[in-house]
């Protein structure tokens, strides 16, 4: 029987001594959440501005989504795909139609989702561009972050997530972000295959590109035959104030259009929020002339397109548009930010503010070897708001989609109230 937990200490503790320590966590120990809430251990009351790197974006426990849960759970959880369920062909009927796809291939984790996109395009590359076979060159942006499997960390630059795990995966070149020029010149070598890229830079501090940046790039691949490969594993499912954020900045009010701001990827991976953050469920959705290049035994996972995380998923995706999250997010996002660009106006400590609908980040006016983002997180959580650093000196702010605009109010006054603490 697991221990009960009383006090926080006591989960810190065993997790320091049983567990390996591939995180520096915020010093506060979650036992309940509910909608933009969550409660440590003490019962003490936080608003959730991580949402789990976006993955509760539905909001912490989402009824609808915890009682599609439980009731699949009742009935099958997984049967692996050796056999088929009832489950899957409605959800890859419903997925597809949603997003505008003819194909899903359906797997659990992100970083799953990008392996499986990758594998996709460099089996194309052979066998419909007729590249010699392991010539295949995939084009990447510099700062990117796409997982932590051996591939994908080998095209990543950044020295904590890549140091020590060679030797690395090769075919993989980088390209500066938000630059066409350097992208046209990558995409002119020889045995280019696909481009994968962030619509929105997460980790690296949600550097958000020029406007054209995603549309041209798109234009660029289709010009040069090769792949482009939209990871809206953070930035989909309404997080950036529209369905995708290769949509643009569409106004659709309900199903996704296809607005004339839309770039339609030739591949997409979901993840994350594609569950509302109760259960692992990524996906790689395509056409049929890319997806049919995967036959039976080529691809494929124990879990991948399990009946209980399908069931979820569908669930999850109803309630973006049931309760017009992708409007929320867009519309309090605006809200926020004019908020923090006041606060940045009204303190040294603060160099600026982006994002786009809730993904959003302030750069603190220190240098990012300082623990000074670090510092305001803690003091942001003793005033009841967890937020997380990402590199260095910049802190992501990314509530749940579900936020009022009174909490979201009530929130900019406690970041407000942080700083200006700080700033004395
Ligand atoms: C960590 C943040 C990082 C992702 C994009 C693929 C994946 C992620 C754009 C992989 C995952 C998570 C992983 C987590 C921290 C968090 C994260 F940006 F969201 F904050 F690291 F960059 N593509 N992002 O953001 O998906 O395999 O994790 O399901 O690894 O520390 P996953």
């Amino acid at each position: 029987m697991a221990e009960i937990i009383t006090r926080s200490e006591e989960a810190i503790d065993l997790e320091n001594m049983y567990g390996a320590h591939n995180y520096h966590p915020l010093p506060v120990v979650l036992s309940k959440g509910d909608g933009v809430f969550v409660w440590d251990v003490e019962g003490k009351k936080y608003y959730d501005f991580l949402s789990a790197y976006s993955a509760v974006n539905q909001g912490h426990c989402h009824p609808k989504i915890i009682d599609t849960l439980t009731e699949q759970a009742r009935k099958l959880t997984l049967t692996s795909r050796a056999f088929y369920n009832d489950v899957l062909g409605p959800y890859e009927k419903f997925i597809t139609s949603y997003f505008g796809f003819d194909k899903i291939l359906p797997m659990n984790t992100g970083a799953e989702g990008v392996e499986t996109a990758l594998k996709i395009c460099r089996k194309w590359a052979y066998e419909r561009r007729n590249i010699p076979e392991n010539e295949a060159r995939i084009i990447v942006c510099e700062n990117n972050f796409h997982g932590r499997t051996t591939t994908v960390i080998s095209f990543s630059n950044d020295p904590d997530a890549r140091k020590n795990f060679g030797p690395y995966t090769p075919g993989f070149m980088k390209v500066p972000y938000n630059d066409l020029s350097a992208l046209e010149e990558a995409l002119k070598q020889e045995n280019v295959a696909g481009f994968l890229v962030e619509p929105i830079q997460g980790e690296a501090g949600v550097f958000v590109p020029d406007d054209e940046y995603i549309s041209e790039a798109a234009r660029l691949c289709r010009k040069h035959d090769v792949l482009f490969i939209a990871d809206e594993i953070q930035t989909g499912i309404a997080r950036t104030g529209s369905l995708l954020r290769v949509c643009g900045d569409c106004s659709c009010e309900n199903k996704c259009e296809q607005q004339d701001t839309y770039t339609k990827p030739d591949m997409l991976i979901l993840g994350k929020a594609l569950s509302g953050g109760a259960y692992p469920v990524s996906a790689v959705l395509a056409d049929d002339e890319i997806m049919d290049v995967i036959k039976p035994g080529q691809h494929g996972s124990t879990f991948g397109g399990n009946p209980l995380g399908s069931a979820v998923a569908m669930t999850a995706l109803e309630v973006i548009y049931d309760e017009k999250l992708i409007q929320n997010a867009r519309q309090l996002g605006n809200v926020f930010r004019e908020r923090m660009q006041k606060l940045v106006e009204s303190t040294e400590l603060l160099s600026l503010v982006r994002g786009k609908g809730l993904l959003n980040a302030v750069v603190i006016n220190d240098s990012p070897e300082s623990t000074t983002a670090w510092d305001m997180c803690v003091a942001l959580k003793d005033n009841g708001l967890l937020a997380k650093p990402t590199h260095g000196n910049i802190i992501r702010f990314a509530p749940p989609l579900v936020i009022t605009e009174d909490q979201l109010h009530d929130c900019c006054d406690i970041i407000e109230k942080t700083v200006k603490e700080f700033s004395r």
